[in-house]
C-alpha cells in the first residue's frame, strides 16, 4: 500500500513525513528532479502488545503502510517541473494525503490552501481527461478501426470532464462496467482515496471554534501541528503521554493518520502469533482466506489447505491458546473466507 503525501509548496509535507516515518523529508525542490521518498510507518495497534505479553515471541512485527513524499508537484512547482513523471507517480499511488497549509498567513482562513489544493489535483485529471479527449476525437475523425469501443470512451471521458469541470471530482461520476474497465488504466487522482491533513499553528491545537470550523467541511481531517509533530516523534516513548496532553493533542500523527488511512482505504489487520514472532498484516476489506495467505508467503497461497482462525477477541477474552481451543473458537476455513480484522491465523498448507 502506497499513499502520497502531496500539498502546494511548503504546506508540511516534508515536516509530516518525517514525524510519522522517522525519515528526513524529500529534498527535492521545484529544479530538483527527485523522486518521490519512501519511508514506512509502523501501524500502532494495541492488541499487538497484549499479543506479545502472552506469547513472549522472540520477534515481533507491527504492519507497516508506505508514504511517499512529493515535492514539486503543485502550486509553482509544477510549471518548474514539467511534472510529467512525478504526476505519473502520483497516479501509480493507492491513496492521496492531502496537507493543507493553515499557519502563517494562513492561519485564519485554514481551508484556503486545502481548497486551492483541491482545484490543483482536479486541474491534473482534467489536463490528462482533455488530452484523451483530443486523441480519441482525431481517431475518430480518421475513421477508427474501433469506433463503436471509443465512441464508449469517449462519452466517459466526456462525462468525466464536465464534472471536473464543476469541480466535482471523477469519483462522483458512476460509470457502467464497460466504462470503467475503458477508464481503468488512467488512474484518476479524483478517484483515489484521500485522507486531509490541515496543518494548523501551534496556538490552535486546543481551539475548539477553529477545529469545529475544519470538521465542517473536512469531517474526517486530522489536525495537526506538523513541527509539534516532529518534536513528539523525538520524545521518549516515557515523556509522550504528559506533553501531548499539555499541548491539547489527542494522540501522536502517526496512530490518527494510520487510522484514517485504514479507514479511507478499508484496510483490516490480521495477525499471526507463535513463539518465534507475532506478527501483524495489513489486507483489504474484502481479502480472502488465499489472498491473505499470500501476504505471508506466496508459497502459503499455492499450497493453500485450509486456514486454522480464531478472533483476537476471543484470545483476549478467555486468556490463552488452550481455552480457545476449549471452548471452541478455533475453527477451519477454506479460501474463499473473508479474513476480519483481528482474526489471528494459521495457515495450512502443502507445496
Ligand atoms: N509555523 C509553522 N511552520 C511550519 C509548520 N509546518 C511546517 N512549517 C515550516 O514550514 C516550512 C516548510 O515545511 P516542510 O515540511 O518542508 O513543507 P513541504 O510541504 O515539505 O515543503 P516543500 O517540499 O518545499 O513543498 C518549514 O520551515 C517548516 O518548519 C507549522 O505547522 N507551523
Ligand atoms: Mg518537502
Amino acid at each position: 500500500m502506497k499513499l502520497a503525501i502531496v500539498g502546494l509548496p511548503g504546506a508540511g509535507k516534508s515536516s509530516l513525513f518525517q514525524a510519522i516515518t522517522g525519515v528526513e523529508g524529500s529534498r527535492g525542490g521545484p529544479h530538483s528532479g527527485e523522486n518521490p521518498k519512501p519511508a514506512v510507518c509502523k501501524v500502532p495497534d494495541p492488541r499487538m502488545e497484549v499479543l506479545r505479553d502472552l506469547f513472549k515471541p522472540k520477534k515481533f512485527t507491527l504492519a507497516s503502510l508506505e508514504f511517499l513524499d512529493f515535492a514539486g508537484v503543485f502550486g509553482g512547482d509544477r510549471a518548474a517541473t514539467g511534472g510529467g513523471p512525478l504526476v505519473a507517480a502520483l497516479r501509480a499511488a493507492d491513496a492521496l494525503v492531502r496537507v493543507g497549509r493553515a499557519f502563517g498567513e494562513f492561519e485564519d482562513d485554514p481551508l484556503r490552501d486545502m481548497d486551492a489544493l483541491e482545484t490543483e489535483i482536479l486541474l491534473l485529471d482534467l489536463d490528462q481527461v482533455d488530452r484523451r479527449i483530443e486523441r480519441l476525437e482525431a481517431s475518430l475523425k480518421k475513421g477508427s478501426k474501433n469506433k463503436e469501443t471509443e465512441e464508449k470512451e469517449l462519452g466517459a471521458m466526456q462525462r468525466a470532464k464536465a464534472a471536473l469541470g464543476e469541480g466535482k471530482p471523477v469519483s462522483s461520476v458512476s460509470f457502467s462496467e464497460t466504462e470503467s474497465k475503458l477508464l481503468a488504466n488512467f488512474a484518476f487522482l479524483t478517484k483515489k482515496p484521500a485522507i486531509d491533513v490541515i496543518n494548523i499553528a501551534e496556538g490552535r491545537l486546543k481551539d475548539e471554534t477553529y477545529l469545529g470550523k475544519i470538521k465542517a467541511k473536512y469531517p474526517d481531517a486530522v489536525a495537526l501541528c506538523a513541527p509539534i509533530e516532529m518534536e513528539i516523534a523525538t520524545l521518549d516513548a516515557a515523556d509522550r503521554p504528559a506533553f501531548i496532553e499539555e499541548l491539547g493533542i489527542p494522540e501522536p500523527a502517526a496512530g490518527r493518520l494510520i487510522r484514517a488511512s485504514y479507514r479511507s482505504l478499508g484496510l483490516r489487520s490480521f495477525f499471526t502469533v507463535g513463539e518465534d514472532e507475532v506478527k501483524a498484516w495489513t489486507i483489504r476489506g474484502g481479502d480472502d482466506a488465499v489472498t491473505s495467505a499470500g501476504k505471508i508467503h506466496t508459497d502459503l497461497a499455492r499450497g493453500f489447505i485450509r486456514a486454522e482462525v480464531f478472533h483476537y477477541d476471543d484470545l483476549k477474552a478467555l486468556g490463552s491458546m488452550k481455552e480457545v481451543k476449549a471452548k471452541n473458537k478455533l475453527r477451519l476455513e477454506g479460501r474463499d473466507y473473508e479474513v476480519k480484522d483481528g482474526d489471528i491465523l494459521n495457515i495450512r498448507f502443502s507445496v
